[in-house]
């Protein structure tokens, strides 16, 4: 049996490098509340960005929760049925009515066409993923937003370090959160960000991340606890110096897997959008209804080789038990998302995925796509 290749694994800078961070945090006995390692980091991070305001946090769910609160967000949001979860809960955690809107095929992104439909006088944001690093329809999205007065905050947890146009691409909407999760392309072992416009806006939201103290006596809202430790931090730093070298391999390893599976019937690789970097985040494979094999077939095979995929995002969120009843989850609102869902496979993809463990990938995926 060949050895388990998972979708991911996380990037790790060397063990030796990162003593001397863990020396100065017992030297210096701050282990978190805003310590040096932290505000390092946030600045390094606007620096890497290119961005000019940035609130680290614990989690990007915690940080989801967090936006919504800071921009005072009620009633109804729309947003997109293929995520991850965290992003429609940050909404129930709010009290807020996710309403779900189908994506557009090529990009698994919200559907800017079908947003306007959707908005109703208790609309007052829409929250849209940029799926696998993928920008969403961003000037469309603003100039509706714009048109109807609602606040737009972008899902980031994707989008690390993509840039749009020549910029950042989380300069667009209100606020943007990223994740720094273990699987992610940049990580802090656990940890997100929220990128806001402003310095006003990071005061009211590093309030909210340190239960809403302004100060020793004051405390301003009914904040949470969604900081980041120094470890995190620290660790972050370092991360941050390999960084580079580790999306470029990311970078490779998505072109090896498009040469390896371009002439395989019924697998359909997604483009890179036109207008952006790419930050190689996800390698997402539709199994059309032209190839000879069903993609939960697919799935299970590729399973039993030691191949371990994973079908981001099955199932769509608005089949889960708690937004299966909403009247946008019904299954004619969300067709194009409904496709992807039972179409897709992630395969693996991380920087230590060796260009043997790529073709075996593809090699098996040929091989079982032809034997039927
Ligand atoms: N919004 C979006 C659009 C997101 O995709 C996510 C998270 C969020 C918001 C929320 O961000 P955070 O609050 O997490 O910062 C994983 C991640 O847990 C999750 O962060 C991520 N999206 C989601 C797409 O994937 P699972 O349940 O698939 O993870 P898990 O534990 O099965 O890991 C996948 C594979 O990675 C494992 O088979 C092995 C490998 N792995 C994983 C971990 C955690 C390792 O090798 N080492 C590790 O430490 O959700």
């Amino acid at each position: 049996m060949n050895k388990p290749i998972f979708v991911t694994q996380p990037h790790l800078s060397p063990l030796k490098d990162f003593i001397p961070y863990l020396e100065q945090i017992w030297e210096n006995k701050i282990l978190t509340n805003n310590g040096p390692f932290h505000q390092k980091l946030e600045s390094a991070l606007c620096e890497y960005l290119g961005v000019e305001h940035l609130a680290l946090f614990t989690n990007a769910t915690i940080a989801l929760v967090t936006s919504l609160q800071a921009l005072r967000i009620t009633g109804e949001v729309i947003t997109t049925p293929y995520s991850f979860v965290a992003t429609a809960h940050s909404l129930l955690w709010n009290n807020l009515k996710p309403v779900f809107v189908d994506i557009d095929p090529e990009t698994f992104n919200l559907d800017p066409e079908k947003i306007e439909a959707a908005i109703t006088p208790q609309t007052s944001a829409i929250l849209p993923v940029h799926c696998y690093g993928n920008p969403c329809a961003v000037e469309r999205i603003q100039h509706i937003a714009d048109t109807y007065g609602l606040k737009v905050i972008y899902d980031a947890a994707h989008a690390f370090g993509v840039q749009y146009k020549g910029e950042s691409l989380l300069k667009h909407g209100d606020l943007s959160v990223l994740s720094f999760h273990a699987t992610k392309v940049f990580n802090t072992f656990e940890g997100g960000a929220i990128i806001c416009p402003d310095a006003k806006t990071k005061q009211r939201i590093d309030y909210l991340k340190n239960f809403g103290f302004a100060n020793e006596v004051t405390v301003t809202a009914p904040g949470i606890n969604g900081k980041m430790s120094e470890i995190n931090a620290a660790f972050g730093l370092l991360q941050l110096k390999h960084v580079d070298g580790a999306i470029a391999r990311r970078c490779e390893i998505q072109t090896r897997y498009r040469e390896g599976l371009s002439n395989v019937r019924g697998i359909i690789i997604p483009e890179n959008s036109i207008n952006a970097t790419n930050n190689a985040s996800y390698f997402p494979i539709l199994v059309g209804i032209d190839c000879s094999i069903s993609r939960d077939e697919l799935y299970d095979a590729l399973k039993s080789a030691g191949i371990n995929g994973r079908r981001y995002f099955y199932p769509l969120i608005s089949d889960m038990p708690m937004y299966k009843n909403l009247p946008s989850a019904d299954k004619l609102n969300l067709q194009n998302a409904r496709e992807a869902s039972s179409q897709v496979i992630c395969l693996p993809i991380y920087p230590q995925l060796t260009d043997e463990d790529v073709l075996r990938v593809c090699e098996t995926i040929q091989k079982l796509t032809a034997s039927r």
